[in-house]
């Protein structure tokens, strides 16, 4: 096995100012506090069904929106998942997932390939789910996609309810990403052919 996956991120701009601590060997604690309460709610959502242990503390401009504090907390989140798995020896690489939530299904796919590409198919009724901007769940996840340098396809197959459409999405994120970063006994090196991601 190798030693510690955890890693800290830290990044300020005049927009925002973000610190992240994940922990891909986990428990599913978290500590979330963005000043957005359904953010917050995702954000524990993706520690605990994922199994990592995560602390996010964001202050951000909220009195211009919810924008710059969702796509830089993706980014910041991305960039600590991408330290924290390191150097990717050992481990599964893709991990895929189903969850449900009531009438909702979501499927989301990924690989740590070491090249950024998000497929998202998803429509939103309405614009807002609290004070977080549905149209922000895409630019979450593409940040994510880039800055921990992976592909990630998410497909909703069924689902009315926005607030179930977006948690389930959270969910099924954390669930592929924890097989695609579990260690398999078999997989020697690098999972990939041309010996390096
Ligand atoms: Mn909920």
């Amino acid at each position: 096995m190798s030693s510690e996956r955890i890693a800290q991120v830290e990044r300020k701009t005049r927009e925002t100012d973000i610190r992240a601590i994940i922990d891909i060997d986990g428990e599913g604690k978290s500590k979330v506090s963005t000043g957005i309460g359904f953010f917050n709610h995702m954000l524990e959502g993706f520690s605990k069904h994922g199994f990592f242990d995560l602390n996010i503390q964001c202050d951000g401009d909220l009195e211009v929106d919810c924008h710059h504090t969702i796509e830089d907390c993706g980014i910041v989140l991305g960039e600590a998942i991408k330290e924290a798995v390191g150097d990717k020896k050992g481990i599964r690489r893709f991990g895929s997932s189903f969850v449900p939530m009531d009438e909702t299904l979501v499927l989301c796919s990924l690989d740590l390939s070491g090249r950024p590409y998000l497929v998202f198919d998803a429509d939103f009724t309405t614009d807002r789910v609290g004070n977080f901007d549905t149209e922000m769940v895409k630019e979450f996840f593409y940040a994510i996609s880039y800055s921990a340098m992976m592909n990630i396809h998410i497909k909703v197959l069924s689902g009315e309810n926005n607030h179930h459409i977006i948690e389930a999405m959270f969910k099924a994120f954390a669930r592929a990403l924890d097989d695609a970063t579990k260690f398999d006994d078999r997989v020697k090196g690098i999972l990939s052919t041309k010996g390096s991601l």
